[in-house]
């Protein structure tokens, strides 16, 4: 039985081609400058963003730690939404390991922020107040169903940040899902925004890694940082020459991830007792609700015995994502599977 694993793009397993470029990488000491691979690579994911300077580094939550802790000091303000990866997912890291004060505003559904809300946000100066330093978004939205944002809002977001001072960071995690299903390059996505990370590891399959990307200043003072943070690596190499095949022969591909995600939340929301938003689904991110009595912990356990593994991500919801490993067919199965533990109740 072939294992149909859903719960993330995460578990994306290395290409042979990765493989093979892992095994003849030319490395050296990435901390000392020295991995000539780490080097091309940093200076690829640059240029892909249109930025001065790029940083390798060992994940997404380090990539947003690391930007958090350069753009800002201790006491000081990022606001950020309260469904962001940032703020629910990382360990609370900017404030435990950064003094920062996350200011949650509500994320809509579309994963953007409302501009009203960043305005009234953004602190004045006052003896009281932490001051405002950086505006946090996230592209695609994961939480908001994989949403992508779009170049004009970036722009709308950076105007307002440039009048009053605050810089803005993107985490792009699947920066490439958003630049796919928009149809723009993820340049356009990168343009209106200081900094943006974006991860290797997720749906473009490399086995480990995410980049930083930004002003030249910002990312020698972020690699200070990641140092500081235990995340200087030395022959990377290994693990960035995996990277660089993953920018070269996996951004395109996205495209059928998404396509599938389509079709499996078509086919989730003709099964009765699930509730479902079809047109909400425009990258390679499903979440659904049971509206039964079944609980997502049980509907997990019972597919997860037919081999689909599923993601819980709520007493009754559950995230379904697709990626590299997930064909068509597969969507098939684990529809039939899904449609199977649900009406069985
Ligand atoms: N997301 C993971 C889980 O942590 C939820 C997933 O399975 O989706 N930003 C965004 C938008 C993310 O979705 C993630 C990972 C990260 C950052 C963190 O990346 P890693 O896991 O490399 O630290």
């Amino acid at each position: 039985m072939k294992r149909i694993d859903l719960r993330s793009d995460t578990v994306t397993l290395p290409t042979p081609q990765m493989r093979a470029a892992m095994a003849t990488a030319e490395v050296g000491d990435d901390v000392f400058g020295e991995d000539p691979t780490v080097n091309r690579l940093e200076e690829m994911a640059a240029a892909l963003m249109h930025k001065d300077a790029a940083l390798f580094v060992a994940s997404g939550t380090m990539a947003n730690l690391v930007a958090f802790l350069t753009h800002c000091g201790r006491g000081d303000e990022v606001i950020v939404g309260d469904k962001a990866h940032s703020f629910i997912n990382e360990v609370g890291g900017m404030a435990a390991l950064g003094g920062i004060h996350p200011r949650a505003i509500p994320n809509q559904p579309d994963g953007t922020l409302a501009l009203a809300d960043i305005q009234n946000a953004i602190r004045g100066d006052n003896v009281h107040w932490p001051r405002t330093r950086l505006i946090a978004l996230e592209n695609t939205h994961n939480a908001c169903y994989g949403a992508p944002l779009t170049p004009a809002y970036h722009r709308a977001v950076s105007e307002i940040a440039r009048a009053r001072g605050i810089r803005v960071h993107t985490d792009g995690a699947r920066i490439f899902n958003a630049a796919v299903a928009l149809g723009v390059s993820a340049a356009e996505l990168a343009q209106h925004t200081d900094t943006i990370s974006f991860c290797l590891s997720k749906g473009l399959s490399a086995p480990v890694g995410s980049l930083l990307c930004g002003p030249r200043e910002f990312i020698a003072e972020a690699r200070r940082n990641r140092k500081m943070v235990g995340g200087g690596m030395r022959q990377a190499g290994v693990i960035a020459a995996a990277g660089m095949v993953a920018l070269e022969t996996m951004i395109e591909r996205l495209a059928d991830d998404h396509a599938n995600a389509r079709h499996l939340a078509q086919g989730l929301a003709e099964i009765p007792g699930i509730a479902l938003d079809v047109a909400r689904v425009q990258t390679n991110i499903v979440f659904f609700d049971l509206t039964n009595h079944l609980t997502a912990q049980q509907l997990a356990e019972r597919t997860a015995r037919d081999g689909v593994l599923i993601g819980v991500a709520g007493t009754q919801r559950i995230r379904v994502v697709t990626h590299y490993g997930i064909e068509r067919a597969d969507v098939d199965t684990a529809l039939a599977v899904i449609r199977r533990a649900v009406v069985s109740g």
